[in-house]
């Protein structure tokens, strides 16, 4: 198995789990509104999440939480490529690209960018060919209907084998496209079209997908899901929930978690990798 996996010019090494930091540059309530107080606020918490030891940063401005209005390609360019930028001149750290855009995509790289996060797997027209184009790693997600509605009726004769078949399809099409496989990661897309039943039989089920031969990343920080398991717990209740679902994720084969929450993470995956070789 691949110890590590080829992001633009750095290589990650993935022979113990990795963090990657959730930093959102979407506009802040609290702010003025105005480019200088958010790109100063996505520094400042980049620095904290770098300082926690997350190894890549994971940037979006698209929200994709359910219910989520579309942003236009142009909102996420003006939003996202001076945050790259400024990150790139402070910070050595792996930028990820949270965007499902091309352009966002081919900008992105030219400033540096490490690896995209596409949770519609390179499906947009012209996303492929723009992925193709750069050197990034990709990560792949699985994703049952579009943001605005993929909680309102997840239905499945069988989610293992739906979203096993689907990252097949979409690594397949990726070595059409000519992408390396070393370049691809995959992930189940935990709360992307799935009940509370869905999520809980991939998470058990996390190391049959070991078999597509690509890292596994996984992102459960703070979702739904975790809430449901407490019996309702609010957003700021699911840290302890969280830790647990990373912990069993890295038992269970996944090699980057993607979190909020990155310096508990980072000791309960120091855990796990501390048992790894007896
Ligand atoms: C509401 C619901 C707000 C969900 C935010 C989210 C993943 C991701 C996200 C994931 C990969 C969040 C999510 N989740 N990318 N982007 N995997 N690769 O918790 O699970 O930030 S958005």
């Amino acid at each position: 198995m691949k110890q590590h996996i080829v992001c633009g010019d750095k290589i990650l090494d993935l022979s113990s789990p990795v963090v990657m930091g959730v930093l959102n540059v979407t506009p802040d309530s609290f702010s003025d509104g105005g480019q200088f107080f958010t790109l100063d606020a996505a520094l400042r918490h980049a620095e904290l999440l770098i300082n926690e030891g997350a190894l890549i940063l994971d940037v979006g401005a698209e929200s994709t939480r359910p219910q989520a209005q579309p942003v236009s390609e142009q909102q996420e360019l003006d939003r996202l490529l001076p945050v790259i930028t400024a990150i790139k001149q402070r910070f050595d750290i792996i930028i990820s690209l949270d965007t499902s855009s091309p352009q966002v995509m081919l900008e992105g790289a030219k400033l540096g960018a490490g690896l995209i996060n596409d949770v519609r797997a390179l499906q947009r027209e012209g996303a492929l060919a723009a992925a193709a184009q750069t050197k990034l790693a990709i990560c792949l997600m699985h994703m049952q209907g579009q943001p605005a509605t993929m909680q309102q009726q997840p239905l499945y004769d069988s989610v293992i084998d739906e979203v096993y078949a689907f990252l097949k399809q979409r690594i397949d099409a990726c070595h059409q496209a000519g992408i390396e496989h070393s370049r691809l990661l995959i992930d189940v897309g935990f709360g992307f079209g799935k009940t509370l039943t869905h999520n809980l039989q991939l998470l058990a089920q996390l190391s049959h997908f070991k078999q597509l031969q690509c890292p596994i990343l996984v992102g459960m920080s703070r979702k739904s899901m975790l809430g449901k398991i407490l019996n309702d717990a609010p957003v700021d209740q699911r840290l302890f929930a969280g830790l647990s679902a990373a912990t069993i994720a890295a038992l269970k084969g996944a090699k980057i978690i993607r979190t909020h929450d990155v310096k508990a993470t980072k000791d309960a995956l120091a855990v796990v990798s501390a048992i790894q070789h007896y």
